[in-house]
């Protein structure tokens, strides 16, 4: 209450001090207002939740070409559709009461415009879009707002329309677990904040010393690598705030001009192209288009080689490209160069310039055409005979992507690209045969194998191929598809023994198998765990696929795990050997632990419809990517120019 009045109180002193028992009070009332505002959000999101049938242990398949209901309801839809349209479908979905999820990601507002690039000055809005729930599988419904100033460039593409109405979408769905979700959230938060105290712009983090770190991979040159890996994790987090920081900072600094870095064109790609992509997908910013541009030309000269298959490094002012010293007689690396499609051909479809797309189809065709031992592809081939080196196969170091890459081109392709699919089962059956073994304890295991010798090893970096081989399975019904399962489900258990059997709770960085051990690291320099994300992709990958609450426990053993043994006051770090209680720990946190890591296991613990697998496909740093015909958000420009006027 306020005093009337007062003879010895000055009025002015009284006026102010309403005044700020006012502003106390609406300031007050607004903050409750946003507090419910979250819950009720909240709230709808776990009815939606809930109120799913929940399929336990079925596996769905994803085969969406044809049949996906968003692909049925853009070709009776073809025509564009103008504002009317759109403010009727806005009707019908509000008929349909779709509960909204606050879950957010996709950018600027989706809209059709004769699928033309539409040259506009507003301003882009990262967080205006929400996912709509289930009965409409995660579509992207977008809620204009103010937002992020505009960008240098004003160029968008506009999306194609989103299907509500007229199309039921009964899509099961797991529930969202969120206080072990939330857990996952804070160590992002922790990891970034600290990053950003000492490290801030250089490319990880020393979390014992409090300093940056620096791979060779990055060419010794400030990329602010965690920065442009972590920032679609932030994204998807709804963590805005930190998002904002990591797009202003590339818009101010990030470039590659007037720079002698020589760089890994493997890990430039997968890092940096793929997470620019991966943003341009999310926002429709210009920015992000054009900086996964930039990289890209970067990289180009890499693959002037007789053969057209790329070196591993290159220079990034002079153009001057080389192989590894290290590998085989000049060779270029399977993984590597093998691992560049999804992100090229993507960045041809979004700017229109058929170049990418050309140097990986090039690499395709080698590949294709060049004969393989026993069906297998070796790690190393030269780039100028465009012969095999050594003949060691592997799905995990200097093999794993390449793999990847061929199963993930067909489905970014909306299962178009039939030679990938061919390719692929191609060499998994070879793998299946050869390579793929169990142990006498049943555990599965898919070994290196070395000219005719198989090593019963297997890295921590072929755990990926769990998820690989469940969702080879999911996408295709034919003669392999119950094996394919099969095999990925095991594997994924093998890794989880690797896990399990060391008293840390995380799995070494290869193990072996052999008479006396199952699943261990035998050698001294195979202990460490450095924050590697595999096993947990494929824990995500099985989870969607199956539901099995294993798969979350399992994930939750290793968040603990995580906690207890690489968490430190200023960040995380690896272990230097995971068989020791209290082991040593490395100091470093590796930008994958942001890109993939905290990822994959975020989305272990969300609901389905936060990027569904018929709509993305993530690429090897987990960076996701929209599939063609099935995701709004594709963003592809509408004129792609001949090669002589593009490049
Ligand atoms: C990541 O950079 C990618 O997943 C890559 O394909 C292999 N290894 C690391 C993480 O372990």
């Amino acid at each position: 209450m306020c005093p009337k009045t007062s003879k010895t109180t000055p009025l002015l002193l009284i006026g102010g001090i309403c005044f700020v028992i006012v502003l106390v009070g609406i300031t007050g009332i607004t903050l409750i207002n946003n507090i419910n505002l979250s819950n009720i959000i909240r709230l709808n999101e776990k009815v939606a939740s809930d109120s799913v049938s929940n399929n336990e242990n079925q596996i769905k398949e994803l085969n969406y070409v044809n049949n996906h209901p968003r692909n049925v309801y853009l070709k009776l839809n073809a025509s564009s559709r103008d504002d009317e349209d759109d403010e009727q479908m806005q009707k019908e979905q509000e008929q349909l009461e779709l509960p909204k999820i606050s879950a957010v990601i996709g950018g600027s507002k989706p809209k059709v415009e004769d699928n033309q690039v539409k040259e506009s000055s507003e301003a882009i809005s990262p967080y205006s879009s929400t996912f709509s729930s289930h009965s409409s599988a995660g579509e992207l419904t977008s809620t204009p707002s103010g937002g992020v100033a505009p960008s240098s460039s004003t160029v968008s593409v506009t999306a194609p329309p989103l299907p509500f109405g007229g199309v039921k979408y009964n899509q099961s769905s797991g529930l969202i677990d969120y206080e072990k979700r939330n857990q996952v959230v804070k160590m992002m938060e922790h990891a970034w904040h600290n990053y950003k105290l000492y490290a801030w712009g250089k490319n990880e983090l020393r979390p014992l010393s409090q300093r940056p770190h620096s791979a060779s991979i990055f060419g010794s040159y400030d990329l602010g690598a965690t920065i442009v890996d972590g920032l679609d994790t932030l994204y998807i987090m709804g963590l805005e705030k930190e998002y904002r920081e990591g797009r202003d900072w590339i818009e101010r600094k990030f470039s590659l001009d007037n720079i002698s870095a020589e760089l890994s064109v493997f890990e430039t790609n997968i890092r940096f192209v793929g997470g620019m992509l991966t943003l341009y997908a999310f926002t429709g910013d210009p920015l992000y288009k054009e900086k996964a541009q930039h990289v890209a030309d970067k990289l180009l000269p890499a693959f002037q080689t007789p053969t057209g298959i790329p070196y591993a490094l290159v220079n990034t002012k002079t153009g001057v490209a080389k192989n590894y010293g290290w590998a085989s007689g000049g060779s270029s690396i399977l993984s590597e160069f093998g691992t560049l499609h999804l992100e090229f051909a993507y960045l041809s479809d979004i700017t229109g310039n058929p170049l990418y797309r050309e140097r990986v189809q090039t690499i395709r065709q080698v590949l294709k055409e060049i004969e393989k031992p026993k069906g297998l592809y070796p790690n190393f081939l030269n780039p100028k005979t465009g012969k095999w080196g050594q003949l060691h196969m592997s799905l995990g170091a200097l093999g794993d992507s390449y793999y990847e890459y061929l199963l993930k081109a067909w489905l970014q392709s909306g299962q178009t690209d039939e030679e990938a699919r061919e390719m692929f089962d191609e060499a998994m059956l070879a793998i299946l045969d050869k390579m793929v073994r169990t142990s006498p304890g049943g555990l599965t295991y898919v070994s290196d194998l070395k000219f005719d010798r198989l090593e019963h090893k297997m890295d921590h970096l072929a755990c990926f191929s769990g998820g690989l081989f469940a969702l080879g399975a999911a996408t295709r019904q034919n003669d392999y598809t119950d094996k394919y399962m099969e095999v990925g489900k095991g594997i994924t258990n093998t890794c989880h023994e690797s896990y399990i059997r060391a008293p840390t709770q995380l799995g070494p960085e290869a193990f072996r198998f052999s008479e006396a051990v199952e699943a261990r690291a035998l050698r001294s320099q195979e202990k460490y765990y450095i924050l590697r994300p595999e096993t947990f992709e494929s824990y995500f990958v099985l989870w969607r696929l199956t539901h099995d609450q294993k798969y979350r426990d399992w994930g939750w053993e290793a968040v603990l795990a995580l906690e207890k043994h690489c968490r430190t006051a200023h960040g995380y770090c690896g272990l230097r050997n995971v068989y020791q209680q209290e082991p040593q720990k490395d100091d470093v946190q590796q930008s994958f632990f942001l890109a993939e890591t905290l990822k994959y296991l975020y989305l272990l613990f969300s609901d389905d419809s936060v990027l569904p697998l018929d709509e993305w496909v993530f690429n090897t740093e987990a960076h996701p990517l929209p599939i063609k015909g099935a995701n709004a958000y594709y963003r592809q420009a509408p004129v792609t120019l001949p090669v002589s006027n593009a490049s």
